[in-house]
């Protein structure tokens, strides 16, 4: 196995681009964005990709919201032509000299496919994060056709955060938000503004961190050309050059401050652990957490001395100390997560040494800070920050609705693996079919799955304004980001497992296990809850072994909602299912 591979592009070389943004307030709250396609140079020695994007740019322009004023967009799917990325399924997962054909450019000997060339811009608009009445949530099946213009409400009555918009076609999301259609949204409000954090450019910087691969010429140059590549054994894309805000590596110039950072991982499928090094050392200490998913912390957050992990739609909030950086100081910011993450550590000393195309990761390079002269000045950072959430106390879930989910690789023959979440139920004694059983300090449960593809009928029907726990198992060897869309979630606990699945133990829906509340001799994992999850999450990593309980409360609004994992290529098939939000009052009535 090659242990470095020669980067093709040379890094650090673009300045980091800020998307267009586009504030509300100035128009109203009346916005019109157009769904195009067009013409973007991902690197300075790269041809111009074609795109599909949110105002034909890549990333579309960041729209910026106040909470409370409803917002109006007029999505116009203008989109002409067919997908702007060429797809395919290499028929070996490695090349002559062992390395993984994942992280190389090129088809590496891989057909396009036709099905996928053939798709021609039906799309709907999701607002991850966003407190959307259902008809305007983007729900999957729920297609504009070029052409067909969409008038989506957002009532913006929520918390400050960094949001984001992307495509969500079913089946299709991977190769939407992979040719372009992701954007940023930010909602502010008047906490953050008592906190006097900063708001805009220059010291509030967007970071939307995704991984993109191209194709190649007769003569092995670089074209531009977007390609999405998997292989028989890894389904999902993990391309080798990691993107942000549209460019492959780029840097940026900082005065000696505070800048704050919101920070997304937009990717299909990679998981970012962000190390950020200076001078061959980890310089952690001068990142601090302020906000996740939903905003602000109810303290500021170290990061976790491995550094800090992001999965797909994952976001931070970050506050970085350039203060007391001679002029000219560099700072890196290195990925050391594997591909697929399996939240198998790495240590952030090693971060410089964390290429490995063995583990999909040939370039841990994100991007590169460039200190430039300037007055110097340091913020300091209220202890103080949310309050206006606590962790749901045991009363608050006492007698509170249990969901039970398991997250299952279904391995078929011929075809790429099915990935589902099987909804569970507790078994009756008359019950004679698989289970899945759970035990516990001894006691055991027995659960028989009543749904597992996204067309099975709905089973979760959560009443608003109640907590409900929601239980994940993972019976797979990979960290799912699993997103459930309307109100964020609280994380409860993770807590280590060890299971066994007999041969032919899944089936289509059907599913045999015996998990044991106890950790697996080979398991490395801590399990734990790092303090910058303690805040208003809408996804959640749930790593192997594991089982994690989310409190979950709808508040708003009533109607067909989907959770789903976060991996793209996952959820398109076909971890993802419904669920439909009732206002207590209509429960006696349902059938
Ligand atoms: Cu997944």
């Amino acid at each position: 196995m090659t242990t470095t591979l020669a980067a093709p592009l040379a890094p650090f070389v673009d300045p980091l681009p800020v998307p267009r943004r586009l504030v509300a307030a100035m128009q109203n709250g009346q916005l019109t964005v157009p769904i195009r396609a067009g013409r973007h140079r991902f690197h300075r020695d790269l041809p111009e990709s074609a795109i599909w994007g949110y105002d034909g740019t890549v990333p579309g322009p960041t729209i910026e919201a106040e909470r409370g004023q409803p917002v109006t967009v007029q999505w116009r799917n203008e989109l002409d032509g067919t997908l702007p990325v060429v797809v395919t399924a290499v028929p070996k997962a490695a090349d002559a000299s062992g390395v993984p054909v994942q992280c190389v450019p090129g088809l590496s000997g891989g057909t396009p496919d036709q099905n996928a060339a053939a798709l021609a811009g039906h799309t709907v608009v999701h607002l991850h994060g966003g407190l959307t009445p259902a008809p305007y949530d983007g729900a999957a099946e729920n297609l504009f056709a070029p052409g067909q213009p969409a008038v989506f409400h957002y009532p913006m009555d929520q918390r400050a955060a960094l949001l984001w918009y992307h495509d969500h076609v079913m089946g299709v999301t991977k190769f939407g938000v992979y040719a372009g259609l992701a954007g940023l949204w930010i909602v502010r409000d008047h906490r953050e503004r008592e906190l006097a954090l900063p708001e805009g450019p220059p010291f509030e910087v967007p970071l939307l961190i995704q991984d993109r691969n191209f194709d190649l010429d007769d003569s092995g140059r670089l074209t531009g050309q977007l390609i999405h590549k998997t292989d028989p054994e890894v389904m999902e894309a993990f391309p080798p050059f990691t993107v942000v805000n549209g460019k492959v590596w780029p840097r940026l110039d900082v005065q000696p401050v505070t800048y704050r950072f919101r920070v997304l991982n937009g990717s299909n499928a990679r998981t970012y652990r962000l190390v950020l090094f200076h001078n061959g050392e980890p310089e952690l200490h001068r990142i601090t957490q302020i906000g996740t998913d939903h905003g602000l912390l109810r303290s500021p957050a170290r990061v976790p001395p491995d550094g800090l992990v992001l999965a797909s739609a994952e976001r931070a909030d970050l506050l970085i100390d350039f203060s007391g950086l001679e002029p000219g100081s560099e700072l890196t910011l290195l990925n050391t997560a594997a591909a697929p993450f399996d939240g198998a550590p790495f240590p952030a000393a090693n971060a410089h040494n964390a290429a490995d195309p063995g583990l999909m990761l040939p370039y841990p390079h994100v991007m590169r800070f460039r200190v430039v002269p300037g007055p110097v000045t340091r913020r300091t950072i209220p202890g103080e920050l949310a309050t206006d959430y606590r962790p749901p106390g045991p009363g608050a879930l006492a007698g509170a609705p249990r969901r039970t989910i398991a997250l299952v690789e279904r391995e078929l023959e011929g075809e790429p693996n099915m990935l589902t979440m099987r909804e569970l139920v507790i078994a009756g004694d008359d019950h004679t079919g698989p289970v899945v059983t759970v035990t516990d300090d001894g006691q055991t449960t027995r659960y028989r799955a009543v749904a597992a593809h996204f067309e099975d009928a709905t089973t979760f029907f959560p009443v608003l304004d109640r907590y409900e726990v929601w239980q994940l198992i993972n019976l797979t060897t990979d960290t799912h980001p699993i997103h459930v869309h309307l109100d964020p979630f609280q994380i409860l606990s993770r807590r280590p497992i060890r299971y066994q699945i007999p041969g032919r133990g899944i089936e289509d829906l059907a599913i045999t296990a015996t998990v044991t509340f106890e950790r697996d001799p080979d398991d490395q994992l801590d399990h734990t809850i790092d303090d910058n999850e303690r805040g208003l999450k809408d996804t959640v990593r749930v790593n192997p072994n594991e089982i994690a309980e989310i409190a979950v409360r709808f508040t708003t609004y009533s109607g067909r909602y989907m959770y789903h994992c976060h991996i793209l290529e996952h959820e398109d098939r076909d971890m993802m299912r419904p669920f439909v939000t009732m206002p207590a009052e209509l429960m006696p009535f349902m059938a």
